[in-house]
């Protein structure tokens, strides 16, 4: 067998196109629609050989790709490492990197943890935080939307939510980057990222923990249902784990992105303005032009085909979530950041049985902020171009300076 990035090589068809790209290059990573479009193009599937592995970009299958989890399994791992062959690089998440029977347990406490009723309770005390810090903006004027907006209010608010008592807000965002840019290859990104763990590591272990915790809030509805029965105290631990894991650089990057978005496109704040009703599918739309995790890899579990392809057992597909969302198949306009489209189906936050378990608790947050913002904000003025932060699984900000302009 051949191994290439600590997976299997897969004898894959001739049929399928050859591609010699690096979708990991830091410039696709920092301006990836160029790269989506080519993907579109080039077929259902392309062979890219050093990775060895698949990519998908239209939206019909990468959606049966990443929601069929019986042939396209999760469990040996969402990046490019085969955790059947390799050992990742920290115990695997028992929620993400897990199959049926077993997930559907965890996913059950994660899920009822962040219950829309759950999330329905914090909706003022977001609102609150929101309007706080938008008023704390508009007297600063300029500012950078990524470190003092989108970073600061989900810090702010989500590890209160879980029930932290203590708030490092490097630790929290870095230890996100870390995870994410551990599913790309053996790359610059990857490195850096492992060469931080050491510190930030031992401060998340301590924070999951059953004492560290206040009696209410997510982490402690995870623990009661270890105090059920439902679960081990380890399992609770690695359930609190996953919330730290995926709930920060997710909506921090969500919420930096419609701002981004609304920047770019101002007739697109008045619409939201005249209705701050719509800041949710503003939100939404975001999340489908911009998809803030731009990809996550499946394994496939046995030979199988998809729309005619053969596709060999044990071979990693890399699923372009960001190109299935701009595939003009499925989308009208789809270049376009509008408002009022509802983007129903969009891949964002995935589709099936690993959809995104903590989508009520980021819509709750971008609500907050973009109702405010609708509210409060006249113009939102980009001082200077934008950058990206490239990183391996999530399409990133790295800072924007913008002023906001009271109504
Ligand atoms: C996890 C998890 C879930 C979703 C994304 C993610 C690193 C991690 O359960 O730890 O990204």
């Amino acid at each position: 067998m051949q191994f290439v990035e600590d997976h299997i090589a897969t004898a894959v068809s001739h049929d399928i196109p050859v591609w010699d790209v690096d979708p990991y290059d830091v410039e696709i990573l920092k301006n990836p629609v160029p790269f989506y479009a080519e993907l579109r193009e080039r077929g259902a599937f392309v062979y890219i050989p050093r990775y060895a592995m698949l990519a998908c970009g239209r939206f019909d299958e990468t959606r049966e790709v990443f929601s069929d989890w019986e042939r396209f399994v999760s469990s040996r791992g969402v990046g490019l490492i085969d955790f059947s062959v390799a050992k990742p690089w920290r115990a695997p998440s028992i929620v993400l990197e897990v199959d049926p029977p077993y997930h559907t347990r965890t996913r059950t406490v994660i899920a009822r943890a962040l219950s829309p009723r759950a999330v329905s309770e914090l909706k003022d005390s977001f609102a609150a935080e929101a309007e706080k810090l938008v008023d704390e903006l508009l007297e600063i004027g300029e500012f950078d939307a990524v470190g003092d907006l989108s970073e600061a209010f989900p810090v702010k608010v989500f590890p209160a939510a879980v029930g932290l008592q203590e708030i490092n807000k490097r630790a929290l965002v870095d230890y996100g980057a870390v995870g994410f840019n551990a599913l790309g290859p053996d790359n610059e990104l990857r490195r850096t990222g492992w060469a931080k763990a050491s510190e930030i590591v031992p401060w998340i272990t301590a924070q999951c923990k059953r004492e560290a915790l206040l009696p209410a809030g997510f982490g402690a509805t995870i623990y009661a249902a270890a105090d059920a029965g439902e679960i081990t105290e380890e399992e609770a631990g690695m359930l609190v784990r996953s919330l730290l894991s995926a709930g920060v650089d997710t909506t921090v990057t969500g919420i930096g992105n419609t701002i981004w978005c609304l920047a770019e496109n101002p007739g697109e704040f008045e619409k939201l303005k005249a209705d701050p009703k719509l800041a949710r599918p503003a939100f939404e739309e975001a999340l489908r032009y911009t998809s803030p995790v731009h990809s996550f890899c499946r394994t496939a579990s046995l030979d199988t085909a998809v729309n005619g392809i053969a596709i060999p057992k044990d071979t990693k597909i890399l699923c372009v979530l960001g190109s299935a969302n701009l595939d003009e198949r499925k989308w009208q306009r789809a270049n376009r950041y509008e408002i009022e489209r509802k983007p129903v189906g969009h891949l964002a936050l995935g589709v099936g049985i690993h959809g995104c378990v903590g989508q009520n608790v980021a819509r709750a947050e971008a609500e907050a902020v973009f109702t405010v913002i609708a509210k409060k904000v006249g113009a939102i003025e980009l001082v200077d171009a934008p950058t990206w932060r490239p990183n391996n699984a999530i399409h990133a900000l790295d800072s924007m300076r913008v002023r906001f302009l009271k109504h």
